[in-house]
């Protein structure tokens, strides 16, 4: 795995691998660099057996502040950008995110606005530090969410707040975004790195196959219905059944102790 990155801090603790957004002096706001490499660690983690979970994260006091402002406010003056291409490349982002085999978490701390508050949306799970501040701060100057925000938003929070969010585009604080749904769990700022750390070591040790087939499942049942999603659930609890995560889930219970998966 490479670690040489010039936006991104990366670093892999036994099937943890967490990614860092560092740009700090700019609270994270993507610039094409950082947005290329977040995309290329992704990518290659997807792929590799040795990531069994995967934290993205951002240095200093913020999760990141969406579109670097000053370097695309440039180009769309001087036309040399349509913005519809350039979020092509956030939507191959949210894709490797959302098809990654295994977990992908966000730790949330400080401001998550924009599009950078949507890229923690496109993630399985989110845990929040208490001083998170949530910014859906596209219509503050005049655009709708991107980055796959007006999928993630309405299903995650329902369509009410996910307008309210939208239109006012009002700060959403780290107990709030608990309360709505928004995160899985917020934390005093003083625990939140143990928790955070708690939380996807957790994960890693999990039927990381397994953990495959449930995205598959619950990604695909929002958009089915009914018949189709029972259908789909035998087609994955066959391939479950098949996986030694499975076997070793049944023998460790008969034998009265903690299981010891292998992600296989
Ligand atoms: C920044 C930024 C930033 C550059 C803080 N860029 N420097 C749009 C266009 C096209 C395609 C793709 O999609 C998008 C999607 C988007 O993401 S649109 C939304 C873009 N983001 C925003 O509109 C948020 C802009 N930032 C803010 O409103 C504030 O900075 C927030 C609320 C995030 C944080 O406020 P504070 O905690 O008061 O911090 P600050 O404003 O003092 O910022 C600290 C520094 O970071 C400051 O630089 P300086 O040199 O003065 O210390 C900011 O200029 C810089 N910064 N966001 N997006």
């Amino acid at each position: 795995m490479r670690t040489d990155y010039q936006c991104l801090l990366v670093e892999q603790d036994g099937g943890v691998l967490t990614v860092t957004m560092n740009r700090p002096d700019k609270l994270n706001a993507f610039n094409d660099t950082m947005l290329r490499e977040l995309t290329e660690v992704v990518e290659v983690a997807a792929q590799d057996d040795a990531v069994r979970c995967l934290v993205i994260t951002g240095a200093g006091r913020a999760f990141g502040s969406g579109q670097d402002l000053t370097s695309f406010a440039a180009r769309t003056e001087a036309r040399t950008l349509k913005v519809s291409d350039h979020l092509t490349s956030y939507h191959r982002l949210v894709f490797a995110i959302r098809n990654a085999p295994k977990p992908v978490i966000a730790a949330i701390q400080g401001v998550a606005a924009g599009i950078s508050c949507n890229i923690a949306l496109a993630c399985d799970m989110r845990i929040a530090a208490d001083n998170a501040r949530f910014i859906e701060a596209f219509a503050r100057i005049g655009l709708v969410p991107d980055g796959g925000g007006g999928f993630f938003l309405p299903r995650l929070v329902g369509m009410g707040k996910a307008m309210e969010m939208s239109m006012l585009a009002d700060e959403v604080s780290g107990p709030e975004a608990e309360h709505i749904g928004l995160v899985n769990k917020c934390v005093p700022l003083a625990e939140f790195e143990a928790t955070m750390k708690a939380f996807a070591q957790r994960l890693a040790k999990g039927p990381t196959s397994t953990y495959a087939l449930i995205k598959e499942l619950i990604y695909k049942s929002v958009e089915s219905d009914l018949p189709t999603t029972l259908r789909l659930e035998g087609e994955l609890q066959d391939k479950a059944f098949e996986l030694a995560d499975h076997r070793e889930g049944v023998t460790a219970f008969l034998q009265k102790r903690p299981a010891q998966f292998t992600g296989r």
